[in-house]
This record gives C-alpha cells, sequence and structure tokens, in this order.
C-alpha cells in the first residue's frame, strides 16, 4: 500500500513447521514457570497436567482456564512467578480505579514486549526516521508507555504527548512534523474534527501513517479517519493481562491482524462449550502466554469474540491473522477506550443514599467521541423540588462513578419510577454506538 513491506524481526515469518516446535517447547517452559504461582500449581494439579505432559502445542488444550476474576481474587500481584526484586514494572487494567487488575514485567518482558510492539508499527510503516505523536494517556495504562518503548526500539523519535487538550495536540503534530499518530480509533477521529474546525485541510498536517487500539472499530471508521487525517491508519490489538498492546497487529495487507504466535497461544471457542470453532466463525479469543516471565497466565479468557483465519498472508507473515473484535461475551462496556462494567455503575450508586437500584446507562457517539449519560431514578421520599438538593446529589453520584470507573459520566436524575421495568433482566444499558 505505498511502502516497502519490512519484517522487525525474521520470526515473524517462520515456517508453520518452525513455529510449531518452538510453539510445544516453549508452552513446556512456560507450564513449568505457571507451576511457580500457588493458583496455576494448584489448577494444574486438578486437571492432572504437568509441563512434562506437554509435547506439543495442542496439549494447551488438556490446561486449566485463568479468567478475570482469578485476577481479582489474587489482588494485588498474588499471580505472580517470580521474586518481587525481580520486577521492574507493574501496570494495571484500565478502568477500575476501585479495584484494578495489576500485572507486572520483568526486565526481559520489557524487552520482549518494546520487540512485538515494534513488529506491528514495523509492519505498518513505521521506520526509525519518522516522529510518532503518542496520544495515549501514560499510567497504568499500558498502552502510553507499551507503545512509547515500541517506538524507542523501532529507532524512531517519539512525541510522548499523552492525552487531553485536542487543539494543542494538533499544534504539536504540526509543528513537531509528526509522521506517525499513536491513540485510540475515537480519539484520532477527534483529532480530525478538532483539526478541520480550525480550518486545516488533512493536507496540512504532516501525517502518513496512524497506529489505532484499545477499542472496537469498523471498516467505516477506519475509512473516516484515514479521510479527515489523510493517513493509512492501521490496527493493532492487545490486552493486559497478556501484556498490552503487542498481541496482534495489522500488516500492509490489512485483512486481519497477525497476532505473536511465537510468543502467545491463541485459541477461538465457543464460549459456551469451550470448544474450539471452525476457522473463519466467531468464537471467545483464549491466550497462553509462551514466554512473559513476571506474570504468565494459562489460557486466558478475555471475553473477546473474533474469528482467526489461518490462510498464508501475502505479505510472508505466518501468524494466524484475527479478525476485528465483533463483540464481548460479558457485558464489559469500552467507553473512550476505558473498560466498565455496569455493575461498577451500581457499586457506585449503591454508596449513595437516595437512589434507586433503579439506573440506565444509555451510550451514544454523537461526535468523534463516546458520550455516556447515566440516568438514575431517585428513591420517592428524596425527590425533592429543591434544586439545591438535587444538584448536591447529583455531584455526589457524579463523584463515585469518577472514583469507580476512572471516567465521567453525564449523570441525569429521573423521577421515581420513570424507567422502563422489565420482567426478566432489567436492561442497563442503551448502546446508539452503530456496531463500533
Ligand atoms: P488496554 O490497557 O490496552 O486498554 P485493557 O486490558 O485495559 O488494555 O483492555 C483490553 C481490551 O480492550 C481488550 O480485551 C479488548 O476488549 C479491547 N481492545 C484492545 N484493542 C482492541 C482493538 N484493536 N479492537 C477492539 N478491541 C480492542
Ligand atoms: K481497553
Ligand atoms: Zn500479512
Amino acid at each position: 500500500p505505498g511502502f516497502e513491506n519490512r519484517l522487525h524481526d525474521p520470526a515473524e515469518a517462520l515456517s508453520r513447521d518452525a513455529l510449531a516446535a518452538l510453539q510445544a517447547a516453549r508452552l513446556r517452559e512456560a507450564v513449568a514457570r505457571a507451576s511457580r504461582v500457588p493458583f496455576y500449581r494448584a489448577a494444574l494439579a486438578k486437571a492432572g497436567v504437568s509441563a512434562e505432559d506437554v509435547r506439543c502445542a495442542g496439549d494447551v488444550r488438556r490446561l486449566p482456564f485463568t479468567v478475570k476474576d482469578d485476577l481479582r481474587q489474587s489482588y494485588p500481584l498474588g499471580l505472580l512467578a517470580v521474586p518481587r526484586e525481580q520486577v521492574a514494572r507493574i501496570h494495571g487494567s484500565s478502568g477500575t480505579t476501585g479495584r484494578p487488575t495489576f500485572v507486572a514485567y520483568t526486565k526481559t518482558d520489557l524487552e520482549l514486549w518494546a520487540g512485538l510492539v515494534a513488529r506491528f508499527l514495523v509492519a505498518g510503516g513505521l521506520r526509525p526516521e519518522h516522529t510518532v505523536h503518542v496520544a495515549f494517556g501514560y499510567g497504568l495504562f499500558t498502552g502510553g508507555f507499551g507503545l512509547h518503548y515500541g517506538i524507542e526500539r523501532v529507532g524512531a523519535a517519539v512525541v510522548p504527548a499523552a492525552g487531553g487538550n485536542t487543539p494543542r495536540q494538533v499544534r504539536l503534530i504540526q509543528d513537531l512534523s509528526a509522521e506517525v499518530l499513536v491513540c485510540t480509533p475515537s480519539y484520532a477521529l477527534h483529532i480530525g474534527e478538532v483539526a478541520e474546525a480550525e480550518g486545516l485541510h488533512p493536507n496540512d498536517l504532516p501525517l502518513r501513517f496512524g497506529h489505532f487500539g484499545g477499542e472496537p472499530w469498523t471498516e467505516e471508521m477506519r475509512a473516516a479517519i484515514e479521510r479527515s487525517l489523510g493517513i493509512l491508519a492501521f490496527n493493532n490489538y492487545g490486552l493486559s493481562e497478556v501484556i498490552g498492546p503487542g498481541v496482534a497487529g495489522e500488516c500492509g495487507v490489512r485483512d486481519g491482524m497477525h497476532v505473536q504466535e511465537d510468543h502467545f497461544l491463541v485459541e477461538c471457542l465457543d464460549p459456551e462449550t469451550l470448544e474450539p470453532v471452525p476457522d473463519g466463525e466467531v468464537g471467545e479469543l483464549v491466550f497462553t502466554t509462551l514466554t512473559k516471565e513476571a506474570m504468565p497466565v494459562l489460557r486466558y479468557r478475555t471475553r473477546d469474540l473474533a474469528s482467526l483465519d489461518r490462510r498464508p498472508c501475502p505479505c510472508g507473515r505466518t501468524g494466524v491473522r484475527m479478525g476485528r473484535i465483533v463483540g464481548r461475551s460479558d457485558d464489559m462496556l469500552i467507553i473512550r477506550g476505558v473498560n466498565v462494567f455496569p455493575s461498577q455503575i451500581e457499586e457506585a450508586l449503591l454508596r449513595v443514599e437516595g437512589t434507586a437500584p433503579h439506573y440506565l446507562i444509555e451510550i451514544s457517539r454523537p461526535g468523534a467521541l463516546d458520550e455516556a449519560i447515566v440516568k438514575v431514578e431517585v428513591r420517592p421520599g428524596d425527590f425533592s423540588d429543591e434544586m439545591r438538593q438535587m444538584i448536591e446529589l447529583k455531584d455526589r453520584i457524579d463523584r463515585e462513578i469518577h472514583a469507580v470507573t476512572g471516567i465521567r459520566m453525564a449523570v441525569e436524575l429521573v423521577a421515581p419510577g420513570s424507567l422502563e421495568r422489565s420482567a426478566g433482566k432489567a436492561r442497563r444499558v442503551l448502546d446508539h454506538r452503530k456496531a463500533s
């Protein structure tokens, strides 16, 4: 697509046979490493498997699963497989300032991570002579630092702009002549809108490539971002429990994201039966880390729904391609890139006197960014004509929601009994965003 197809690492093009042999050897080591964690020692014993039983990559199916709740139960770092002094960095999963889950990295893990991010960046056109504007938040969230060190590994220049103040971001991109933009897809679209509002034409911006991830998006959205910023946009996928960004990313063909299979085993399973689904069919992605030291995960259930494509890719990379994430098998919402569960809103409301346990979260995307409104019923006795009291109540709810989820949502107080009641499962979410 107008640039040379270059590999950052020859391992991206290993033959499938060589890859299978490497995976088998690494899986055996991974199980041995995981056995140092009491949680996994018990789970492996229960499943009746040990490292010596692992003969091929397919033996992953004999291993026990890991779910998000296992990380919560072992808060803060109970799944650590190395002595604490070997931990070089700690990140957290986005969205839950109330009770985040932490993930840890050794020095070797950080080296690996930078290399994996470098792979998808190079696959999507990044070159050492480029300047990259990173508008991801820097912090516990894996996006900022994850991309940062990957860009440095390629040898390109990083502008660690972080989030916020979009007009300033636009100015920085122009003044520092960034060819590459890194952020969530919805923020990319927002940057485009702000640039346009300032009278800038896509050609006025130095940008040529964009690398976006952290939330679901569509082909239509890709087209809109490319038009508004005058760039080629690439999709990349990852999650903190597995390593962060760098689990999979697109090549120049842009028909699915190559999973970095020399470091992560991927399965696509029916979320009900946990049996593999055929290639091309949508299932839940489940990852096993093959090389991560500090916090290995066995068969981590992502709840992300996508399909796998094992047909060879013209780019020469041999890693299986995963399609776009088409949904989730749980009720997690991604609002402006942040993971939010409806139960977190409930938790916030429970801390506020004067609200009834009836609420509805309405999400829309009027412009480029997600907007969330939480409609909350006030308890009959507490519904007041007094403006001051109602404003105070609203402020308290607003603060609690922010404290629990880490993001701001608009709060709307509604009269007792005004939200629709259903006979079955209460409807807590109305998502007006069109499959994006
Ligand atoms: P991060 O800190 O990178 O956001 P989290 O662990 O907080 O990582 O969130 C990971 C989740 O974000 C994934 O499980 C998935 O639901 C979503 N996600 C990440 N990248 C993409 C992508 N390219 N497309 C769709 N969803 C994505
Ligand atoms: K996310
Ligand atoms: Zn490819």
